[in-house]
């Protein structure tokens, strides 16, 4: 596909000033394994959580399943040529546990072989390879233990952690434990709208500790084998604003955001929970034994923020928060508000907050919007505007002194959006599921430009 010789369309080049012109501030593109490689019955891949819970009737959109997503499995030398096309520094991808180990826990090597090839590929490319390992599709015979309300688990992928590092050490430039616990827990244990589908806010908790546990053991066992690499973990991250100025409702956005944010990132980065979880749900505490804390909060070398919206609320008049959702903003097909100054004020914020915060990578942004392809054009102008205005967000927390290093664009290409299935369009690239064709989007091509006018201004 030649970008080159397709019309011009409105730039996302940021203000002239912005950190992301400079040459070391790396810009890539994101995916994760389930929601693009389909091929579930392949090559001795097992049956992961997602595999079960989208073939539940009624928890999926239109019943949309990963069982062929982008057909990424057996199209990824061409989808890495988009990569190339764009000209980005960067690809992130996750590795499918289900594919590489097997139900006794023994290495699956033709799972193995085909992350070595995407690898060496992307070396080979220039790329720089940010690798997560839990990108939520957990092997369904770990569930069937219990999953991560076992505390089992956090060993079981601890050992998976290490296999990848022994198999696949010096090929990873930067390892990610966890995408996303707070969705893995909240989502998953509290919320019941991914899988394993339970709603008990308690369980939550539980599943939150034993996450959190194996990051720290993960990164314990890999670096001996793999010390060359980055070694860090994705937090999703909510800005809470509040409806009112009454101390109620300022209490309110606090609330928010500490069971959005530091729910995760205080055991990370101080070794504690917050005290307002204990406000959000009275009594209730995660079991913690001795020393998990000090290994939740083991060193990284980076933390990976994803940032999508903002989130107004006001007090419950009870021990919480609920949205009031503002009339009249901006808003785009998941129903998110766009609001990039709740980017740039977490990151000025966690800066604040944690003495010891690691460099930043924003390793998730980006937008859905209802694409579609008219005479061979997609016309996704709100993306575009989109992506300019939080790269201008970034920057100005930079410029504040927030050590970001680089930003991933969510998402190299359309693919399974979890509960909402293949309706919602996160790509840069769409994709035709009935052909799997792939057409870049008018922001791929502003993408495309921007960079390679950084290049030439080098
Ligand atoms: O598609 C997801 C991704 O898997 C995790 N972060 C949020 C994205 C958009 O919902």
């Amino acid at each position: 596909m030649d970008l080159a010789r397709q019309a011009p369309v409105e730039g996302l080049a940021p203000d002239a000033d912005s950190g992301f012109w400079r040459r070391d501030f790396l810009l890539g593109a994101a995916t994760a394994a389930y929601q693009i490689e389909g091929a579930v019955h392949e090559d001795g891949r097992i049956p992961s959580i997602w595999d079960s819970f989208s073939h539940t009737p009624g928890k999926v959109l239109n019943a949309d399943t990963g069982d062929v997503a982008c057909d990424h499995y057996h199209r990824w030398e061409a989808d890495f040529e988009l990569l190339s096309e764009l000209g980005v520094d960067a690809y992130r991808l996750s590795i499918a546990w289900p594919r590489v180990m097997d139900e006794k826990g023994r290495p699956n090597p033709k799972g193995l072989d085909f992350y070595k090839r995407l690898l060496d590929r992307l070396a080979g490319k220039g790329l720089q390879r940010f690798v997560t390992l839990y990108h939520w599709d957990l092997p369904q015979y770990i569930e069937d233990r219990g999953g991560w309300l076992n505390r089992d688990c956090a060993y079981r992928f601890a050992e998976y952690a290490e296999l990848m590092s022994r198999e696949l050490g010096g090929r990873v430039t930067a390892w990610t434990t966890l995408n996303e616990p707070w969705c893995s827990a909240a989502l998953g244990y509290g919320l019941g709208m991914h899988a394993p589908g339970k709603r008990d806010w308690h369980l939550a908790l539980q599943a939150m500790h034993h996450l959190l546990m194996g990051h720290g053991l993960a990164i314990q066992a890999m670096r001996p084998h793999d010390p060359a690499a980055k070694y860090g973990i994705v937090a999703n991250v909510g800005r809470g604003t509040p409806n009112s100025d009454s101390p109620a409702d300022r209490r309110a956005a606090e609330l928010f955001e500490a069971q959005h944010n530091a729910w995760v990132l205080d055991p990370l980065l101080k070794a504690r929970y917050p005290e307002a979880l204990a406000e959000l749900l009275p009594g209730a505490r995660p079991l913690v034994l001795e020393g998990d804390l000090a290994t939740i909060a083991t060193p990284m070398d980076y933390l990976g923020i994803n940032y999508y919206f903002r989130t107004n609320v006001e007090s419950d008049g009870a021990h919480g928060f609920r949205e009031v959702p503002l009339p009249d903003v901006e808003r785009t097909q998941m129903g998110w508000e766009v609001h990039p100054d709740g980017l740039r004020d977490l990151l000025i914020g966690f800066a604040r907050d944690y003495a010891n915060l690691p460099p930043i990578y924003i390793t998730e942004n980006g937008m859905a919007s209802d694409d579609k392809v008219v005479d061979g054009v997609v016309d996704d102008a709100q993306r575009i505007r989109f992506l300019r205005r939080h790269f201008n967000a970034v920057s100005a927390a930079m410029k504040a002194g927030v050590d970001v290093r680089g930003y991933f664009v969510w998402s190299l290409m359309d693919n399974f959006e979890w509960a909402y299935g293949y309706e919602r369009r996160f790509g840069l690239f769409h994709v035709d599921y009935a052909t799997q064709t792939r057409t870049a989007k008018n922001s791929a091509k502003a993408l495309k430009a921007f960079i390679a006018e950084r290049r030439e201004r080098s």
